[in-house]
């Protein structure tokens, strides 16, 4: 009975996903998180702490954390760590010079206790821009194929179009059903 009901629970949606969305100043997180609400691209500003957002998709229930990636700010991202289910790292794929201190941030992330469990996606946001990295550099340069301890995704993406985000959710959730 505890499974069927488990089951059922999760069909209607009742479960929550705790998400939170990490990755430097200008990257485009507030941008997704904001396409997810309302399937349109909102005006932004730089975000001081962070938005939160109740996202409903298919039959799964989400709570996105959206946090603000400034360096002053990045020390306070593991007061948000606690119970999260996935993170999704969003990469501006034109700010080339700065993909090293993303890949140092994300590595120092999955070592603290609190993301052991979670899975990792990773953004490679800005594919509109011309000369951006594709998916196979950034790969290279976070050295994500070292990451043995979680499953990760990367999905190339735009946050003004909206192109590729809900591949991103489809892995997400390939990843619940499992
Ligand atoms: N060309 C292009 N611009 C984008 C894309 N996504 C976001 N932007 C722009 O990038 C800028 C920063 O976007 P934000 O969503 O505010 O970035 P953020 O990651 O939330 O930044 P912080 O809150 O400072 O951490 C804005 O001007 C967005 O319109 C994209 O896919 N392509
Ligand atoms: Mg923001």
């Amino acid at each position: 009975m505890g499974i069927v009901w488990a089951k059922l629970w999760n069909l209607f949606g009742k479960e929550e996903y705790k998400i939170i969305i990490v990755g430097l100043d200008n990257a485009g997180k507030t941008t997704i998180l904001y396409q997810f609400l309302m399937n349109e691209v909102v005006h932004t500003s730089p975000t001081i702490g962070s938005n939160v957002e109740e996202v409903r998709w298919r039959n799964l229930h989400f709570v996105m954390w959206d946090i603000g990636g400034q360096e002053s700010l990045r020390q306070a991202w593991s007061t948000y760590y606690s119970s999260t289910h996935f993170l999704i790292l969003v990469v501006d794929s034109t700010d080339r010079e700065r993909l090293q201190v993303t890949k140092g941030e994300l590595h120092q992330m999955l070592e603290h206790e609190d993301l052991k469990k979670a899975g990792v996606l990773i953004y490679a946001n800005k594919q509109d821009v011309k000369g951006s990295m594709g998916a196979t550099e950034i790969t290279q340069h976070l050295n994500l194929t070292s990451i043995k301890e979680h499953g990760w995704h990367i999905q190339p993406c735009c946050a003004l179009t909206g192109e590729g985000l809900y591949q991103g959710l489809e892995w997400i959730s390939s990843q619940i059903n499992r």
